[in-house]
């Protein structure tokens, strides 16, 4: 086991991927509810569905950041074991999360294979399923964590962390369908609000202040290198939105709803800095439509106002930024937990 978990890169995500089926087993042993066969075998089914197909980075990087945390320190195999458990209380939100996301933004895939609402068996029990899987956060951390001196600080940083992200949905939302259709409201200020909330604390935020409360440290003695994990969510949902739009669906495992959906996407509010008046024309009669011939003229003006350039433009300047925020900071182990995490994204295809 020692092996298993201090060894290579993919050595590490074998045995994190090992410790999902312990969760689940122990998810489906709960006393507090009296299990049929069939809860059981739903319950069982719809983790499997939904909890660990995706990439596994925000799980992985807890682990990955404790052990920089440690300096050089070998992890012991219970703390291995509990880095790994905090990452899957993670994954366990982003589950929850794109659960519901799907069903508000209409997707179709996730992962490579349809979205879980999306079989007829399920339909909207997907909204129950979603509520199950937060539930199943607070389990797991008080079968693993209760007792240590961090448990209440852990259990308030997911708790804030929630609902930061439930706020940012709220925002995506709200600002999608407000009122009239209106792309002269979608401008970066905007933007940068929806993603930070949405997306950056518990895609960034969350993994590292984890492995901090594990190594024994408080949070509040770590703002800036909060402050620099939500300016790496920012740029990483800019890329989810670059590649809704020009990613491959194959390799990014869901197809683009972002310009059907009439998002505040990255690329229209870039968009709308650049247009002269007959492309601001196309873009008020195309965005937020349905049919694929209005879809392929947004996407001809993205091409007219070479959005590919400026994103590679906009990918450099994001990391040469996010570098020298990083070696500004005072500790080499933070610097080491920040660069492996930018690391992980930069130029990401998926
Ligand atoms: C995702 O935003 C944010 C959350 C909290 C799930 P999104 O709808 O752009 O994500 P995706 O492209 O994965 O559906
Ligand atoms: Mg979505
Ligand atoms: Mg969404
Ligand atoms: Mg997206």
């Amino acid at each position: 086991m020692e092996g298993a978990a201090n060894g290579s890169v993919d050595d590490r995500k074998i045995y994190f991927r090992s410790i999902y089926s312990q969760l689940k087993s122990e998810l489906l042993e709960n006393s507090a509810f009296d299990f049929t066969d069939d809860a059981r075998e739903w319950i069982d089914k719809m983790l499997d569905y939904n909890v660990p197909g995706g990439k596994l980075n925000r799980g992985i990087s807890v682990v990955d950041s404790y052990e920089f945390l440690k300096e050089g320190n070998a992890l012991k195999d219970d703390e291995v074991f509990l880095a790994c458990a905090l990452g899957w209380c993670i994954e366990w939100l982003q589950a929850y999360f794109l659960v519901l996301d799907d069903i508000m933004d209409g997707s179709h895939t996730r992962r490579g294979q349809p979205c879980w609402f999306r079989d007829p068996k399920v339909g909207l029990i997907a909204v129950n399923d979603g509520i199950l899987l937060r539930n199943h956060i607070p389990q797991i951390l008080r079968k693993h964590f209760k007792g240590k001196p961090y448990y209440v600080d852990l259990l308030d940083l997911f708790n804030e962390v929630e609902f930061q992200t439930a706020s940012g949905q709220m925002l995506d939302l709200i600002t999608t369908f407000e009122g009239e259709k209106d792309l002269s409201k979608y401008k970066l200020p905007v933007y940068r609000r929806i993603v930070q909330y949405k997306t950056a604390y518990y895609s960034f935020y969350l993994p590292v202040a984890c492995s901090l409360l594990m190594a024994g440290k408080k949070l509040e003695d770590f703002t800036s290198v909060r402050d620099i994990l939500v300016e790496m969510g920012a740029y990483f949902q800019a890329q989810d939105d670059y590649l809704d739009c020009f990613g491959d669906p194959e390799v990014i495992g869901k197809i683009g709803t972002d310009i059907e959906d009439f998002k505040c996407s990255w690329l229209v509010v870039q968009a709308m800095e650049r247009v002269n008046e007959n492309q601001k024309k196309i873009l008020h009669e195309n965005y937020g439509r349905e049919d694929a011939e209005s879809v392929m003229k947004v996407k001809a003006v993205y091409n007219d106002l070479n959005l590919k350039d400026v994103y590679s433009e906009y990918e450099s300047t994001s990391y040469e930024q996010l570098i020298s925020q990083i070696e500004a900071e005072p500790s080499e182990a933070v610097q080491e937990v920040l660069k492996s995490f930018l690391a992980k994204i930069y130029k990401r295809q998926k």
